[in-house]
């Protein structure tokens, strides 16, 4: 009975890990994206960059936060505004993330 409790402590352990590696960014696969809804709370067109609050990205890695992201070409920062809800797709090349898609929401 001993090696069943060892075993159903371990299943317990393993089963907390996702929650705990929600906020890691390192587990996306080389060339994997994600497309997801975001809502913009800071963006800042001359870096092209914006903070964004995202729903689920799987592939990246990731749950549901509020995060910096580039974006892939600074022009795409444009017509974009604090508030403002979209859908966009990005990737992880390396430690920053990158939005290579957006599409603005009505
Ligand atoms: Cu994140």
């Amino acid at each position: 009975m001993k090696a069943t409790t060892l075993f159903t402590a371990l299943v317990l352990a393993c089963g907390t890990a996702p929650a705990l590696a929600q906020h890691q960014h390192g587990t996306a696969s080389a060339g994997a994206t994600a497309t997801t809804d975001g809502e913009i709370r800071k963006i800042d067109p001359a870096k092209g960059t914006a903070l964004i609050k995202h729903g689920d990205m799987k592939a990246l890695g990731m749950g549901p936060m509020t995060m910096s992201f580039k974006f892939k070409d600074p022009k795409m920062a444009a017509g974009l505004k604090d508030g403002d809800k979209i859908r966009f797709t990005a990737t992880m090349p390396g430690d920053d993330l990158i939005v290579t898609e957006v599409k603005k929401m009505p």
